[in-house]
């Protein structure tokens, strides 16, 4: 039989409550754009969304980015020590849990792999939280609005139940 191994699709979730968090999640965006054995697919618009979870944090800029990715040169925990790599490069600072951030970049999906590893770095797929956001559940939606998330179900079930969160999508 013929082997017919096809890429997987990467979701990643960007987020930026520091700095100039709209040209910061774009020029991340580039970055992925950029990564070596990736094939960049599309990213959707940017969103203003309330803080989740964190008190008195100014909003944040969210979005959500889906590359191919050549998982026989790079497997999930080092694709995703690449997203440390560009986080670092936009001076992200890793000195306080939760703290504001200049760049965050969650791997969300790596095509149909569930996985939990204790790491380093520590890697559960898919996000444990990323059901629960509307954060990531409204961009991820636009780009993939028929995914069927590993474990949990069909996008649009996930994003009715989060619907009163707060986020607008910027033009
Ligand atoms: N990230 C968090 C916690 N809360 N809230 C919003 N709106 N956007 C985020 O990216 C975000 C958050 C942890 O990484
Ligand atoms: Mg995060
Ligand atoms: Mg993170």
């Amino acid at each position: 039989m013929q082997n017919t191994h096809s890429p997987p699709k990467a979701y990643v979730a960007l987020g930026a409550n520091l700095g100039d968090p709209i040209a910061t999640v774009e020029a991340a965006i580039a970055s992925l754009k950029g990564m070596p054995d990736t094939r960049f697919i599309a990213a959707s618009a940017l969103y203003r969304t309330a803080p989740v979870g964190l008190h008195h944090q100014p909003d944040f800029i969210n979005a959500v980015a889906v590359l191919e990715v050549n998982d026989a040169v790079l497997p999930a925990p080092t694709f995703l020590g690449y997203l440390f790599a560009i986080e670092a490069a936009f001076g992200r600072q890793r000195s306080v849990k939760n703290a504001p951030r200049t760049l965050d970049l969650d791997l969300l999906l790596f095509g149909e792999v569930q996985l939990d590893l204790p790491g380093p770095p520590h890697l559960v797929l898919p996000h444990p939280r990323m059901t629960e956001r509307a954060f990531v559940l409204a961009p991820l939606a636009e780009i993939a609005p028929d995914l069927v998330i590993p474990g949990h179900g069909p996008i649009a079930l996930m994003l009715a139940a989060v619907a009163g969160q707060q986020i607008e999508r910027l033009p």
